[in-house]
Formats: C-alpha cells, sequence, structure tokens
C-alpha cells in the first residue's frame, strides 16, 4: 500500500484542463467525502483556487458519522469557508445551496451590481475526487439527469457546463487525484471509501487495514455487523466473518477472499453503519 502513485494520463490532462477553466469561473464548489474530509481534499484544488470563492460540500454525509459530521462543519466554519453537509442524492439536503452560493460569491455579485451586470449568472466549478458525488450533486440542484453518474471512480470524462433557470451555470469535472500521496494512509482511505479503483490495490492488506482502523475508531463495530466474537487479530477476524457469511470456494474451503470483498464492499456503502474515518480533532 506505500506506493499508491495513482496518476493517469487523463488525470494530468484534467488538472491543466482545470487550470484553465478556473479562469472562467466566480466560485469552486469542492466535494468532499464527509467520511474522510481531510484526505478527500484535494491539495491541487486548494492551491489553484486561490483568491476564487469557495463553498465545501461534505457530500455522503449520510454514510458518516452524524457527531463527527457537526465536528467537521463547525471545524471548516471556523476557518471562514462556507460549508453544507449533503446527501447530493436528496433534493431536500440541498434547499440550502443557492443561499450558500450567494453568501460565499456576495463580493462578486456586489461587484457585477456596481458595473450594471444585474443578471449576470453566477458561475461555479463542481469539483473534487473522483466518485465523491459531483456529478449526482449537478443533477439534484439542477432537477434533472444532466450528466451521467455511476458508482466507481471516473464516470465523468470530459467537463460539462450545465446551465440552471435562476442564472447559476455549473461546470462538471472529472475527478482529480493528486499525483503523490505524501502520507500512504491517504491513499488507504481514498481507497476504502471507494475514490480509487479496486484492480490496482491489494485487497487483503486494505482490508486489515480497515480493521485496524475500525477496530481503533469504533470498537466492537465489526463484531457486532458480523455477529461474531471480537478479536484483535485481523486475519482472525476476517476468518470469523467468513464463516458468519458462510463464504466458501471451491473444495468446500472456507473463502477469506470472499470475507475481504464483502467487508469492503460493506463498509464503502454504509451497510455496516455510519462511520467516519477521519475526525477534525486527529488532524493536525
Ligand atoms: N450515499 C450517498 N451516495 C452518493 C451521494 N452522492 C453521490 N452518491 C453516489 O456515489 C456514486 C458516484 O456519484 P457520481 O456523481 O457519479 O460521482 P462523481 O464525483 O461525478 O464521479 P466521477 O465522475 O467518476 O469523478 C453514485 O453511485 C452516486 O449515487 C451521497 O451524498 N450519498
Ligand atoms: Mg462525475
Amino acid at each position: 500500500m506505500n506506493d499508491i502513485q495513482w496518476y493517469p494520463g487523463h488525470m494530468t490532462k484534467a488538472k491543466r484542463q482545470m487550470q484553465e477553466d478556473l479562469k472562467l469561473v466566480d466560485l469552486i464548489i469542492e466535494l468532499a467525502d464527509a467520511r474522510i474530509p481531510g484526505a478527500s481534499r484535494n491539495p491541487d484544488i486548494r492551491q489553484l483556487g486561490q483568491g476564487k470563492a469557495r463553498l465545501i460540500v461534505l457530500n455522503k454525509a449520510d454514510l458518516a458519522d452524524e457527531s463527527v459530521n457537526r465536528a467537521w462543519l463547525s471545524a471548516f466554519q471556523s476557518e471562514g469557508y462556507s460549508v453544507l453537509l449533503a446527501d447530493s442524492r436528496k433534493r431536500s439536503d440541498l434547499n440550502k445551496i443557492n443561499a450558500l452560493i450567494q453568501e460565499a460569491c456576495r463580493e462578486r455579485i456586489e461587484r457585477n451590481r456596481r458595473r450594471g451586470f444585474k443578471n449576470k449568472p453566477i458561475r461555479a466549478m463542481v469539483a473534487g475526487i473522483p466518485n465523491v458525488g459531483k456529478s449526482t450533486f449537478i443533477n439534484t440542484v439542477a432537477g434533472r439527469a444532466s450528466t451521467k453518474t455511476g458508482n466507481q471512480p471516473g464516470v465523468t470524462k470530459g467537463k460539462q457546463w450545465i446551465h440552471l433557470k435562476n442564472g447559476l451555470d455549473l461546470l462538471d469535472t472529472p475527478g482529480i487525484l493528486w499525483p503523490k500521496f505524501e502520507d500512504p494512509k491517504v491513499g488507504e482511505l481514498l481507497a476504502m471509501t471507494g475514490s480509487i479503483r479496486q484492480d490496482i490495490l491489494n485487497r487483503d492488506d486494505l482490508a486489515v487495514s480497515l480493521i485496524r482502523l475500525l477496530g481503533n475508531m469504533y470498537p466492537g463495530v465489526l463484531a457486532e455487523f458480523y455477529q461474531i466474537d471480537d478479536t484483535d487479530d485481523p486475519a482472525e477476524l476476517l476468518t470469523r466473518i467468513a464463516k458468519a457469511r458462510n463464504c466458501i470456494a471451491k473444495g468446500n474451503e472456507l473463502s477469506v477472499e470472499k470475507a475481504v470483498q464483502i467487508l469492503l464492499e460493506e463498509f464503502r456503502n454504509g451497510k455496516i453503519g455510519r462511520i467516519s474515518l477521519e475526525r477534525p480533532d486527529a488532524q493536525e
């Protein structure tokens, strides 16, 4: 896992494209994964977006721990950001978005008004790591399926403008990961939550890391969910999950590999519970 350095060609291109497109927008709507708000924020976006109005959406908030969500919300607010916690699939979670956009762009809107541009649209780029929900967010705000979505990284391949009736133009962008994860933990967190494609990872290692992390942050949660006896030994825990879920491979043998797959998938999809893998007080 220490060598995850995933920066395919289309992402280099996407970053260059983003630099260009940023010249066209008033606002960056940055989507982060509420389960890992630290690891899912791309430092490129921070740097590239300097001087632009910024709004942070902590997306997939429905999969994250509610009390930790609230802690992140105030942490970002105290840094001066406009922030929204959301399940972007739900219209009601995005009711406040227009007000927040106006708030984040207040200076721009006032400048436009002073110059006599009354109805100039606000242009916003929706940016964030792969699979975080950018296209879903846009579709919900637009009230129609204007962009393609899907539960794997790399669905959006190129940029696309979506023009809304209320004078808001949204730019959908492909997910971007940074060239090198300085902290290998960041790569793991992105893999656990589904922003890095599975096929480039060692799943067994990932499952063991997840078990260790959950053991620290949510002791007992896996034993309870899978209805097994708890243990500190990740390999043994996987064996117990395999037994509990009747994971059998050819030759009637117990398949830990299947248990690994089940665990990773059930975690990713929130089946195990609302779990946050990063807390603001643990950040530097
Ligand atoms: N539970 C939950 N799922 C979400 C949320 N937002 C999006 N999703 C799901 O996450 C998956 C990815 O959504 P997309 O909108 O395609 O993500 P994207 O950021 O556009 O992804 P790329 O274009 O690949 O970079 C889809 O299966 C969505 O249904 C959310 O707030 N909560
Ligand atoms: Mg997309």
